[in-house]
C-alpha cells in the first residue's frame, strides 16, 4: 500500500482554481435568481475565493474572466489577491458575447470581426503580463447552425490563423490552453468540437499550446479518463475544468453526478505524472451555483476533488500492474476498486488539522461568520452576474 505520509504530502501540495464566474449570480436563459451577498466587483470575488482557500487550504489559485474582471488596475488587482492569500490563475477570454460574433468570433467569414476578436485576445495577454497569470484560457463559441452556412474547412484555416498570430505574443513562460466543446451554443458544427481538433491545432502551434478538458463538454459515454490518459502521454493536457453533468453542460459541482467518474480520471492524472508541477496541469473548477450557496458549493467542489484524489493515490499501483501483467482482469479491478471504497475522510480530516485548518470546512465556513458578513456589508451597487 503507498506510504500515508507520501500521500498526505501530495494531497498537501495539490492545487485547485476556482473561477471568478463562481462567486456571481448565475442561471439558466430561464432565470436568475440573486442571492444577497454576491460579489459587485471582481475585487470582492477574489475575496470570497479567499475564504474558500482559507477553509481548504488547497484553493490558492483564482481564475478571471474578461471582460467580466475588467478594472483599471490590474496589478491593483493582483496585489489585492495577495494580501488575501491567493494568486490570479488563468485569464479567461470571452468571444461570445459581442453583437459582432453572431456567426463566430475566431471563426468568423469577415476579416474585421476577426481582428476584433484577435484584439479581445491579446488584450487577455497584456492582462496577463499584468497579473502574472501564465495561462491563457481559449473557449470558442463559433461554428454553424445549418448545413451550407459556412465552410468548415475555411473556418479552420480562419481559426488557426488566429491562433498563431496570439501564440506568436506570449511571453517565454506564457502558454495558451485552447478548450473543446461538443456543441452549443452553434447546433450543426462547431469549430473546436473535441479533444481531437483541440490537439491538432496545439499540435501545429508548439509546446505552449495544450489542451484543457471540460468534464461537461462530452457525448454521453464518452470516456473521458481515455482521453485524459492520451493527452498526458503525449504532453498535452494543459487543464482541467471540472463539473458535473447530467444531460449536457451543466456546470454543477464536480463529483455530484459521477463521482466515480471524476475518480477514473484522477486515477489516470495519478499514474502518468499529472500531478507533477512540471506537467503544469491546472485543475480548474468551471461551475456555477443556480440555486445553492456559492461558497458552500466551491468549498464542497473542492473537497470533492481532494477526496477523489486521496482515492487515486491510494491504488496499489504494483499490485495493479502485477494483476494487469497477469492477466488478472478481476484482480487488476479489485485493486481499483478498493482504493474507490476507502472512506478518506478522516485522512482528509487529520491532514487539515496538520495544516492548522478545522477537520471540517464548512464547518469552519459557517462558524467563520463571513456569509452574514457580505450580506450586511455588500448593500448598493450592482451584483456581478455570469455575463456582467
Ligand atoms: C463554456 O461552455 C466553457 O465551459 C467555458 O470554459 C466557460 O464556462 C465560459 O467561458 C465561462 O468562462
Ligand atoms: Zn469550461
Ligand atoms: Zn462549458
Amino acid at each position: 500500500m503507498p506510504d500515508p505520509s507520501a500521500v498526505k504530502a501530495a494531497l498537501q501540495a495539490q492545487e485547485i482554481e476556482t473561477p471568478s464566474w463562481g462567486y456571481a449570480n448565475s442561471g439558466t436563459r430561464f432565470k436568475v435568481f440573486a442571492q444577497a451577498g454576491v460579489p459587485r466587483d471582481p475585487f470582492e470575488k477574489l475575496a470570497d475565493a479567499a475564504q474558500v482557500h482559507a477553509a481548504t487550504g488547497v484553493a490558492p489559485l483564482v481564475s478571471l474572466h474578461i471582460p467580466w474582471d475588467r478594472v483599471d488596475d490590474y496589478g491593483a488587482l493582483a496585489a489585492h489577491a495577495a494580501n488575501l492569500g491567493v494568486r490570479i490563475g488563468m485569464i479567461n477570454s470571452n468571444t461570445f458575447q459581442d453583437d459582432d460574433f453572431k456567426l463566430g468570433s475566431v471563426a468568423h467569414p469577415d476579416a474585421a470581426v476577426r481582428r476584433k476578436a484577435v484584439a479581445h485576445l491579446m488584450e487577455c495577454v497584456d492582462i496577463m503580463d499584468a497579473t502574472g497569470s501564465d495561462s491563457l484560457k481559449l473557449w470558442f463559441a463559433d461554428g454553424t447552425n445549418y448545413p451550407g452556412q459556412d465552410d468548415i474547412v475555411a473556418r479552420q484555416d480562419r481559426l488557426f490563423e488566429a491562433l498563431s498570430e496570439v501564440y506568436a505574443r506570449l511571453g517565454e513562460h506564457q502558454r495558451m490552453v485552447l478548450e473543446y466543446k461538443l456543441f452549443e451554443p452553434a447546433f450543426y458544427s462547431t469549430d473546436v468540437p473535441d479533444w481531437g481538433t483541440s490537439y491538432a491545432h496545439c499540435l501545429k502551434l508548439g509546446p505552449k499550446a495544450k489542451v484543457v478538458v471540460d468534464t461537461g463538454h462530452h457525448a454521453p459515454g464518452t470516456n473521458i479518463e481515455f482521453i485524459v490518459a492520451f493527452l498526458l502521454r503525449e504532453g498535452k493536457l494543459g487543464a482541467f475544468d471540472f463539473n458535473s453533468r447530467f444531460y449536457a453542460d451543466d456546470d454543477l459541482m464536480v463529483g455530484a453526478a459521477d463521482p466515480f467518474q471524476l475518480f477514473r480520471i484522477l486515477h489516470e492524472v495519478a499514474k502518468n505524472g499529472g500531478f507533477d508541477k512540471a506537467h503544469g496541469v491546472a485543475f480548474m473548477l468551471d461551475q456555477c451555483h443556480n440555486i445553492e450557496a456559492k461558497i458552500p458549493a466551491m468549498i464542497r467542489s473542492v473537497m470533492n476533488v481532494q477526496e477523489a484524489t486521496a482515492k487515486v493515490l491510494l491504488v496499489d499501483l504494483p499490485a495493479l500492474r502485477e494483476a494487469q501483467a497477469a492477466g488478472d482482469v478481476l484482480g487488476a479491478h479489485a485493486v481499483l476498486m478498493d482504493a474507490y471504497d476507502t472512506d478518506v475522510r478522516p485522512l482528509l480530516a487529520d491532514l487539515r488539522e496538520e495544516m492548522g485548518l478545522d477537520r471540517d470546512p464548512l464547518a469552519a465556513y459557517r462558524a467563520s461568520g463571513y456569509a452574514e458578513k457580505i450580506v450586511a456589508d455588500r448593500v448598493g451597487g450592482t451584483q456581478a452576474g455570469w455575463g456582467a
